[in-house]
Order: structure tokens, then C-alpha cells, then sequence
């Protein structure tokens, strides 16, 4: 027969770059780059290249519904059949439910920003429940809130390709994020300048026209001088302010505190550098490229913030070369658009009980950003039944026993509940802790539609071969639970209206026009878009955040270790978090080719650290902060890529063959089970600090 070639997605990150998966006699045999994606044009890594396929086919997978056997946490499972493993989730459900309060069922998923967010939350709202986690607080939450607050809507839509100049700040592009990486180096080609933001050399950073190296967490300081520096020259875009923005002057009263002098100090920076880099960011087109180096800290909303107004202020907004506001195609439903949808809503009184809305209104519960909660609130609540009891958990597409910080906690957390149910492809540390692991389909075997805001293009994922083994969709498992928990009466009210995956996706596609056999013809589908498209003026100064109480305009706010004091004895500043091309956060690490390129967690250390510290390249190291539980062990790197006084690692270790260790290696070697998640958190975002945090180490045997 033939060899299939069908034009798909790669979603094992958020890049969806377009795919080319080959099919023969029944079986996968190639995945490849589809040059015509409108966005990756052709730019592919190793991830998608073997990550997936290997994933797919690897033999430890959990291809069938397992029962936990030994006591929790033990790893000991017996395979079960697909009625009775649903029948013991609805089960439970139902019976935590009766005894504690809809509320008291939780879940955990990446974020919605694919279709399995949309089914959890549904899921469990339809329980009655408003309870579930997304990772987002760690990942893009600050940028999210920020670009909310803000009105900018720019999420993603950077376009490089048409840039003149590119303002990349605590990004890392080679390694994160292929497409994007493809498109600066063409922006170099053709003339264009990059001045980059970080405190370590990345490969981006060497490209660049200017690269500035802040003391980590400093960088609002940087952004509010360069929009001093706009405002004092005149080169800002003044017939966009006048007429798309509010609260100019006050913006421009806070930003003239920031001059080039006053930034150099708070951040390490050269003036004349903060100067350069505001110079070539005025010669536009310039787009911003934000990564989570400014991310996932608690300051990070108001690091954001001032970045977002830069844009603005220069006018670099919904213009060719600029950031692009999100564009979708007409009567396209997306996955935001239907958690706020009031048809899918339970009543506000119980969404107002979502964990951590109280506090964090910005972020979690009825008018967040994704309606989630505030994770460390949960976990809180598993181990104090404070504010109330969460007792039953459902998890899909996370592992959070490694990629969570203070992973004793979580793992005391998970430990404590009633009732865990895990759905995975993987035997991952969280799987291991579950009651019920339920086997899920891969990106070869299920069908999704997506928004590409980069593109701006719908990308479409489709099944290439049958789930294998007993393999389900999320769709179809949340949809199956929620019949039994029906039949149980043990449902709110049924607010998943779909009866497949199909009917879901042809009700988000239905009023845009754009028929599925375009998107499975090409993979993806593009639509006409227009620029310029304001409805609202973007807010320098929010109302919004003044009635709450919180900064109503963008602002450096020191870092932790400078704002709170510190105990003694912790020298060091940590980074975490350096993404790895073989690695998707705790993904692959099962596969020999990718633990061939990176076969131990390293630390990089500057050499006045290492030679100060008494370490050497490839000793091994226990690294301790002043809110962590326990230790890391990390193998040390000596090198000057990064700054004195500075060190960093990666994160998402774990051990899969450390079949003595229950944890597999999860409280030992990954940087969380030395980090705590107890704050202080953003005030916006209630984002903990994952970066910037002071730490020691320790020399320790191989
Ligand atoms: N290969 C691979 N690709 C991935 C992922 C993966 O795990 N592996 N994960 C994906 C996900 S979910 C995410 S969120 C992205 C993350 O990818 P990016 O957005 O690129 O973020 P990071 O790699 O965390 O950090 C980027 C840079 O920020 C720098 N940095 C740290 N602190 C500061 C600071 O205070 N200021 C400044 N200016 N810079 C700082 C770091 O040194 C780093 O080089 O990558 C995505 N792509
Ligand atoms: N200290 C520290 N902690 C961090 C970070 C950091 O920089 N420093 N980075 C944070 C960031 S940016 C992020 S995004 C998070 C990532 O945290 P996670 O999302 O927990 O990371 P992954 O390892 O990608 O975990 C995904 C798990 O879900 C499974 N999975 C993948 N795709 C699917 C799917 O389609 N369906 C289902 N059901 N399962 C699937 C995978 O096999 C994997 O086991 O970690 C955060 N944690
Ligand atoms: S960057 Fe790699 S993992 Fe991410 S979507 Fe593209 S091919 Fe897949
Ligand atoms: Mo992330």
C-alpha cells in the first residue's frame, strides 16, 4: 500500500507548527515539517520530529484503564476494563460530591488553550463544581493579565517578519520556540536589528544589534525608561496616544522617575545601552517578542505592564511589523470565548467560589482570565480543608508533582485527597500517585482545531492512525464521566452539549464558513484579517486596577530578595527554567535519544561563582533556598554565559528508570522540590517568584 502523507499540527508545544505525518501499513513512520504552514514555514525540531512518534509507540505507555492495586503512591496497578474503570471514577466523584460539596471535586489541566482545558472545566462544571488548575501562573499569566488589563489583546501575534527591529526580552527562541527563531534570523538577514533582554547569552542575545543584561527581575525599570526616553525625544506615535489610549500624561509623569541613569542602577545596565536599545526600538516597524524571562515572578504584571505600554505609546500596536492584535475568523468559537460564554456558565455565586477569586480577582474565578484557580489556594485547601475541603481530583495533560514548585507539598497534597484520577500517556511521578490512571490518546491519534495566533491561520491536528490499545480522547472520557455522574444524579447541569469531538469542533467552525476538509486537506486554514482594528482605548492608567486597590500604572517593583529581606547564608540569585531542545518541560525524559543530548540537570555557573564556590564543570551540587523543603541535585556548567552571582538550570527532571524510587527521582533531582509556592505572589496574577530567587549549594558525591 501506498505511504499516507496527511498535513497536521505538532501541538507538543505551543509553536503548532505545521506537520507532514507519513502513515504506512497502519503505522507512523515519519513526521516532518509542512513548508506551507502561513506561520512555521517549515521550521520543525527534534520534539516533534521524534518526541511525538516515540511517545506514541513507546512501550511503557498505559494503553489500557488501571486500577491502583497497592497503597497509594506505591505504583502497584491492575488493569481494569473501560466500564468499570468509569463506573469507579463516577463512583467517587459522586460519593466526595455528596459528602463535601460539589466544590470539593477539583481538576488539573495545562491551560484552555486547547480543546482538553475546555472539556475539564466543562466537566467539572458540570459536577458543580468552579475548581480547576491550569500551569498558567508559572508559564504566560503575568503577560496574560498585563495584555488584559492593558486592552492590548496581543497574545502571541508578534510579527517578526515584517519587523524592522525586534525588542526581545527574557525570551530564548532557539530552544522555545523554532518558528519564531527562524523568523528573527530573517529579520538579521535582511537588515533588520534585534536588541535582546536577557541576564544569560542565549543564542538570540549573540545575534543581536544590542543585548542588555539586567540583574534578573529588573526589567520594568528598562521599559520605563525607554518610554521616558520616547516621550523626552518626541518619537513616540502621538496621534495614536491622543486617540487609542488613556492616561498618557499620567504614564508619562510615573515613566519621567525612570531616567537611563536611574534604570542603570536599579538594573546593572549601562545607560548608554538602555539608550541604544530605545533608540533602535524607535526606529520601527519594532515588535515585541516577551518570553517567560519576564514571567512567572511576583512582579511580573507590572513588568509586563510596562512593556505593553511601550508598545503602545510607540504605536507599534495592530500595525505591519508590530505586535498584531488576535485576530480569529469571523463566528469562530474559541476556546477562551466558550469558558466566558454565559451558556456554559454555572450561577455566579458559585463561580465566585473559585479557589482563590477573593484574592486574586484578576486571575482566578468568574472574571479571570481563564475562570482557573489560584493553585496554591488549592493546594492549600487539599491539606486544610481551609476555605472549605477539596477532596477528589481529575488531572489530564499536566504533572504536577514535578512541574508544580514545592513538590513535597503537592505530593503530600495529592496524597491526602480521596480520590485521584490521572489521564495520561505516560507513567509520569503525578500518574504513579493516582486511584485511576486512564490511558489518553496522542497528537497522532485524535483530531483538534486550533487558533494560531502567530500564524494568524485555524491549525488543524489530525488522527493519523486509531488510538492505540484502549486510548481515548478527553472528549471522550469527560463526556463518558459525565453520562455516569447523570446517571448517579450527581451532576449540576449538564454544561457539555457536544455528544463527540466532532460535533464540538463543527460547532466552534460552524458560523466561520471554513469547512473541516480545507483544514484536512492542508492542515491548516487561513482567513482575511484586517489591521488597525481598535474598538476600545488601551488603558496606560486602568480604572480597573485602581478599584482594586492595585497600581493603576506599570511600575518597577524590586525583586523579592530586594523588597523582602532574606535570611543569611544564601549568596547565589537562581534562575530556572532554560529550556532544552530535547525536553518539553517533564516530557521525553523515557527516551534514550533525548537523555543522549542532555543526560543530567545542570547548574551554569560564572566563573568568579564556581571559583569562589570551590566547584568545578561536572561536579554535582545540592541546591537549597531559604523557602524550599528540600534539595536539587544538579550537575555544575562553568561558563560565562551567565552573570556573576547568577546561576541557572533547567526544569521538569525526573528519573523514569529509578523504579526504587516511588517518586522516580521527582523530590531529587528537579529544581521545585527545592522551590516553595507559598509566595509572595503577584499581586495581579498571584504568581510566585520561579526566578530570581536567592539559593547555596552545596558539593555533594556524583
Ligand atoms: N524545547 C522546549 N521548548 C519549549 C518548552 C520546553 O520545555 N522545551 N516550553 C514551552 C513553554 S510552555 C514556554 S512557557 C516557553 C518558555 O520559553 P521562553 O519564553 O523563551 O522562556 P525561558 O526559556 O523560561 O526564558 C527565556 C530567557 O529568559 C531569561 N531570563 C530569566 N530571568 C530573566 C529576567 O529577569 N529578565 C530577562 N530579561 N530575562 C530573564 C532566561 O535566561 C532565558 O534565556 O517555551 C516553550 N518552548
Ligand atoms: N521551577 C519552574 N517550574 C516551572 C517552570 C519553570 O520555568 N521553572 N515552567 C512552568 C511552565 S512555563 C509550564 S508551561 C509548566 C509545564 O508543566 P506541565 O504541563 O506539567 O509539563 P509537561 O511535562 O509538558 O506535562 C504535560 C504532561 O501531560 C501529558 N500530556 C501531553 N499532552 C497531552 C494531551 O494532549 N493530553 C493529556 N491528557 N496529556 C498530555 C504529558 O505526557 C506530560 O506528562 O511548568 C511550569 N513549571
Ligand atoms: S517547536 Fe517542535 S515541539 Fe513545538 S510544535 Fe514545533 S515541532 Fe512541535
Ligand atoms: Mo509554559
Amino acid at each position: 500500500m501506498a505511504d499516507a502523507i496527511i498535513p497536521s499540527t505538532c501541538v507538543e508545544c505551543a509553536t503548532h507548527c505545521g506537520s507532514l505525518v507519513t502513515v504506512r501499513d497502519g503505522t507512523v513512520v515519519d513526521i516532518a515539517p509542512n513548508p506551507k504552514h502561513p506561520f512555521s514555514q517549515g521550521a520543525f525540531c527534534i520534539k516533534g520530529i521524534r518526541g511525538l512518534k516515540d511517545g506514541t509507540y513507546q512501550e511503557s505507555r498505559p494503553l489500557h484503564p488501571l486500577k491502583r492495586t497497592g497503597a497509594r503512591g506505591e505504583g502497584k496497578f491492575a488493569r481494569i476494563s473501560w466500564d468499570e474503570a468509569l463506573d469507579y471514577a463516577a463512583e467517587n466523584f459522586a460519593r466526595v460530591r455528596a459528602e463535601y460539596g460539589p466544590p470539593s471535586l477539583c481538576g488539573a489541566v495545562s491551560n484552555a488553550n486547547q480543546s482538553r482545558g475546555v472539556f475539564l472545566c466543562l466537566m467539572l462544571r458540570s459536577f458543580g463544581s468552579p475548581n480547576w488548575m491550569i500551569n498558567q501562573d508559572l508559564c504566560t499569566g503575568c503577560r496574560a493579565v498585563s495584555d488584559r488589563a492593558t486592552g492590548l489583546g496581543i497574545h502571541f501575534g508578534e510579527d517578526i517578519r515584517n519587523a524592522a527591529c525586534a525588542l526581545v526580552v527574557g525570551r530564548n527562541p532557539s530552544a522555545a520556540d523554532p518558528a519564531q527563531w527562524l523568523a528573527l534570523k530573517e529579520l538579521k538577514k535582511r537588515g533588520g536589528r534585534i536588541v535582546a533582554l536577557d541576564p544569560a547569552r542565549t543564542p538570540v542575545c549573540e545575534l543581536a544589534d544590542v543585548w542588555l543584561r539586567p540583574r534578573p527581575g529588573t526589567d520594568a525599570a528598562i521599559a520605563m525608561a525607554m518610554i521616558h526616553w520616547l516621550i523626552e525625544q518626541g518619537c513616540y506615535d502621538k496621534d495614536f496616544v491622543q486617540t487609542w489610549t488613556v492616561g498618557f500624561d499620567k504614564l508619562a509623569a510615573r515613566a519621567a522617575n525612570y531616567t537611563p541613569a536611574r534604570a542603570a542602577e536599579l538594573t546593572g545596565v549601562p545607560a548608554d545601552d538602555i539608550i541604544a536599545a530605545a533608540r533602535h526600538y524607535a526606529d520601527g516597524p519594532a515588535v515585541l517578542v516577551a518570553g517567560h524571562g519576564i514571567d512567572a515572578f511576583s512582579a511580573g504584571v507590572q513588568t509586563a505592564r510596562a512593556f505593553h505600554c511601550l508598545v503602545a505609546v510607540s504605536g507599534n500596536l495592530d500595525r505591519k511589523g508590530g505586535n498584531r492584535r488576535n485576530k480569529k475568523p469571523n463566528g469562530f468559537r474559541g476556546t477562551l470565548e466558550i469558558l466566558h460564554d454565559p451558556a456554559f456558565r454555572l450561577p455566579l455565586e458559585i463561580e465566585k467560589q473559585t479557589l482563590g477569586a477573593d484574592k486574586y480577582p484578576l486571575w482566578a474565578g468568574p472574571e479571570g482570565w481563564q475562570t482557573a484557580c489560584h493553585n496554591p489556594t488549592v493546594i492549600e485547601a487539599m491539606l486544610t480543608g481551609k476555605p472549605y475541603p477539596v477532596r477528589a481530583m481529575y488531572v489530564s495533560g499536566v504533572n504536577i508533582a514535578v512541574t508544580y514548585p514545592d513538590t513535597q507539598r503537592t505530593v503530600a497534597a495529592l496524597k491526602a485527597l480521596d480520590f485521584l484520577c490521572v489521564v495520561t500517556s505516560t507513567m509520569t511521578p503525578t500518574a504513579l500517585l493516582a486511584d485511576l490512571v486512564l490511558p489518553k490518546t496522542t497528537g497522532l491519534e485524535e483530531d483538534e482545531v486550533m487558533l494560531q495566533p502567530a500564524g494568524p491561520c485555524l491549525d488543524y491536528m489530525q488522527a493519523a492512525i486509531p488510538p492505540r490499545g484502549e486510548a481515548r480522547d478527553d472528549f471522550w472520557i469527560a463526556r463518558a464521566l459525565i453520562d455516569r455522574m447523570a446517571e448517579r444524579q450527581s451532576i449540576t447541569r449538564d454544561l457539555m452539549p457536544w455528544r463527540t469531538k466532532r460535533e464540538y469542533i463543527a460547532y466552534t467552525l460552524k458560523e466561520s464558513g471554513i469547512p473541516l476538509e480545507t483544514l484536512a486537506a492542508q492542515g491548516f486554514a487561513t482567513f482575511p484579517y484586517r489591521l488597525g482594528n481598535f474598538d476600545r482605548k488601551i488603558e496606560l492608567y486602568s480604572e480597573k486596577l485602581a478599584k482594586l486597590g492595585l497600581d493603576p500604572l506599570p511600575d518597577h517593583v524590586p525583586p523579592t530578595r530586594e523588597r523582602i529581606a532574606q535570611p543569611d547564608g544564601f549568596p547565589l540569585v537562581l534562575l530556572t527554567g532554560a529550556r532544552e531542545k530535547s525536553y518539553h518541560h517533564s516530557r521525553f525524559r523515557e527516551m534514550a535519544w533525548a537523555r543522549k543530548v542532555s543526560p543530567d540537570p545542570v547548574l551554569q555557573m560564572n566563573p568568579d561563582t564556581a571559583r569562589a564556590e570551590g566547584v568545578a564543570t561536572d561536579d554535582w551540587v545540592a541546591l537549597e533556598t531559604p523557602s524550599g523543603q528540600g534539595t536539587c541535585r544538579l550537575r555544575i556548567k562553568v561558563t560565562d554565559d551567565v552573570l556573576p552571582g547568577v546561576v541557572r538550570t533547567g526544569m521538569g527532571w525526573w528519573l523514569p528508570e529509578a523504579t526504587d524510587d516511588p517518586l522516580r527521582g521527582a523530590t531529587t533531582i528537579n529544581i521545585n522540590a527545592a522551590m516553595g509556592y507559598a509566595g509572595p505572589y503577584d499581586p495581579m496574577s498571584g504568581s510566585a517568584d520561579t526566578r530570581g530567587l536567592m539559593c547555596r549549594i552545596k558539593r555533594i558525591a556524583a
